[in-house]
């Protein structure tokens, strides 16, 4: 069987929610298909104990209805996965956006058709859809990432993914429960696990640097004086390197600290002396150092900072030999995504918590009842993977994408990404990507990056339609020109250092190519490009 549309799209988190709004104005015919059975993409999956988004809601949220950033409430400043997910639910209701979604449907191919110029996708469901255009809105962190382990089929407890979390409710009460990972999904849900379990063991193979995260609920006057600002905010955004406004409400109820002259002035680091440091952090807080502009652009600055996480740490932890095993000492801070937690080093001072360290002593097996390290056997009820993703090319690579000439995506990105803007693929004529690879995607307020990518796209569906346009693809020079860029800009910084493995470079999963893939050269000089090539029309692209 097979249904027609003019465009499909692959994905309903919020990319291929806000697809649907947009492009259903333009007298579209739209048909998503989604492999859940409901909205919201990585707020969907992701329901572990202590998920929680690191973008204050009030920037993390769409900035396309007026109306919806004026009656919406949050309730938290920071939000928890279940209020996000009411948000997406809320999205869908008030837009009628679900009747255009076909649920517990996967994609198993995207295909172009050159004699017709359409791409078809075919499904898990066996029907198979054909449209002018495809949008690939499958997200940056969907495709989770679980280690083989030698045995882990025969283990008899209960598995779980944080990635995957199931949408029934999990009992931990009274169980001895092991999670592997100590990325920023574990530390979310280590000290939550904590509470519920009768025991659990921390798997840790790299300690993580993590401050602490604003859990204030919402205050109103707070939540008042955006939502009279909303539109200054929404366009400051636009202007700020990672989306996110720099309005500050209520700005006369904030105590004023007192800092003397040098430190007041000092964005860097190396500047201070090692007491004023110290002050700084004792009156501002951990998260304070993440401030100083020096540690991501010099290995010395940098030092100090981690040295002072450490000291931080130490001070943390009451088991001097628990504290060392969680110093991070192989990478510095910026390398990283950085790390928000409630209660993470506090959780280790608790007696039913007990941190295994895989990189002294690693995982040899999993077996019918724990994990057995080199040393030691650990029993468990419950072992839960929290061990990433194949981040922002797995979604994309797993789609079986074939363009022009019988192409593969997985072909044309075998030495790692290459795209234009993240946004289009030589060769793949009428395909777009949403935050894709050279975007700058996870570095972005994610719903900012998403809105600018999804009207940038409808736009230029309009200009392809108003001037009977049939075909767009990027030039093979303007993508590699491109994919320069990214790599130049992501160079001087951190994220880049020879001892820093992260999911931006693909170092988590083996055999991928070592390259840095979202842009990191900031949020307004991306979308000017990207309005350049609009405005200019297209001259990085082939229309045919
Ligand atoms: P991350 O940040 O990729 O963390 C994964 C964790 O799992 C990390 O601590 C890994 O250790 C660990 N890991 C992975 N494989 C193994 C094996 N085989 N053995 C032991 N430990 C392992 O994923 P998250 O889900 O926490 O966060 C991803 C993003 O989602 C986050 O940045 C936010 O943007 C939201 P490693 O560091 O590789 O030694």
């Amino acid at each position: 069987m097979s249904d027609k549309a003019d465009v499909l799209v692959i994905g309903a988190g919020f990319a291929g929610m806000y697809a649907i709004y947009r492009l259903r104005h333009l007298g579209l015919k739209v048909v998503v298909i989604e492999a859940g059975s409901d909205v919201g993409g990585t707020w969907y999956w992701n329901r572990y104990p202590g998920a929680r988004c690191d973008v204050p809601s009030l920037e993390y949220s769409f900035g396309f209805s007026p109306e919806l950033e004026q009656e919406w409430e949050w309730p938290e400043v920071f939000s928890a996965q279940p209020d996000i997910l009411h948000y997406a639910n809320h999205i869908a209701d008030r837009f009628d956006l679900r009747r255009h979604i076909k649920f517990n449907t996967r994609a198993t191919a995207v295909t172009y058709l050159e004699h017709s110029n359409q791409w078809q996708v075919s499904t898990d469901s066996g029907v198979s859809y054909c449209a002018t255009y495809c949008i690939m809105a499958t997200g940056c962190l969907s495709v989770p990432n679980k280690p083989e382990i030698s045995g882990a089929d025969h283990f008899q407890g209960e598995t779980y993914h944080t990635g995957l979390w199931p949408k029934h409710p999990v009992d931990l009460t009274g169980k001895k429960v092991g999670i592997i990972g100590t990325g920023s999904s574990a530390v979310q849900a280590i000290p939550e696990l904590a509470t519920q379990a009768g025991h659990l063991t921390v798997f840790q193979r790299t300690p993580v640097y993590t401050v602490p995260a604003n859990r204030k609920a919402m205050n109103k006057a707070v939540e008042d004086e955006f939502k009279s600002n909303y539109r200054q905010i929404r366009a400051m955004q636009q202007h700020n390197r990672g989306g996110v406004s720099t309005f500050r409400p209520l700005k006369s109820m904030r105590p004023t600290r007192r800092l003397d002259d040098q430190q007041a002035q000092s964005n860097n680091i190396k500047a201070l002396k090692p007491e004023q440091r110290q002050q700084r952090l004792d009156q501002r807080g951990l998260a304070s150092i993440l401030g100083f502009t020096d540690i991501y652009n010099d290995i010395e600055a940098n030092e100090i900072a981690n040295e002072l996480f450490r000291y931080n740490i130490k001070q943390r932890v009451r088991d001097p030999q628990v504290a060392e095993k969680l110093l991070p000492k192989t990478y510095g801070l910026g390398c990283k995504r950085q790390v928000l937690d409630r209660d993470y080093y506090d959780t280790f001072n608790r007696d039913n918590v007990l941190l295994v360290d895989v990189q002294e002593n690693p995982i040899a097996e999993i077996n019918e009842t724990g994990v057995q390290t080199q040393t030691q056997h650990y029993e468990l009820d419950v072992l839960i993977y929290a061990t990433g993703f194949d981040a922002m090319t797995g979604a994309l690579l797993n789609a079986n994408i074939t363009g022009r000439a019988g192409q593969t995506l997985a072909e044309k990105w075998q030495y790692g990404p290459v795209a234009y803007l993240g946004l289009q693929m030589h060769g793949f004529p009428n395909l777009f990507t949403v935050t894709g690879p050279g975007s700058p995607s996870v570095l972005c307020n994610m719903l900012v990056a998403i809105e600018q990518h999804i009207n940038w796209i409808a736009d230029c569906i309009v200009y392809l339609r108003d001037n009977q346009i049939s075909s767009i693809e990027p030039n093979k020079n303007s993508e590699l020109t491109w994919i320069d860029h990214v790599n130049d800009v992501a160079k001087e910084t951190m994220f880049t250092a020879p001892t820093c493995n992260s999911w931006y470079l693909g170092a988590n999963i083996q055999g991928k190519p070592r390259i840095f893939m979202p842009y990191v050269g900031g949020f307004p000089q991306y979308r000017e490009r990207c309005e350049q090539e609009q405005e200019q029309h297209y001259p990085s692209f082939t229309l045919a």
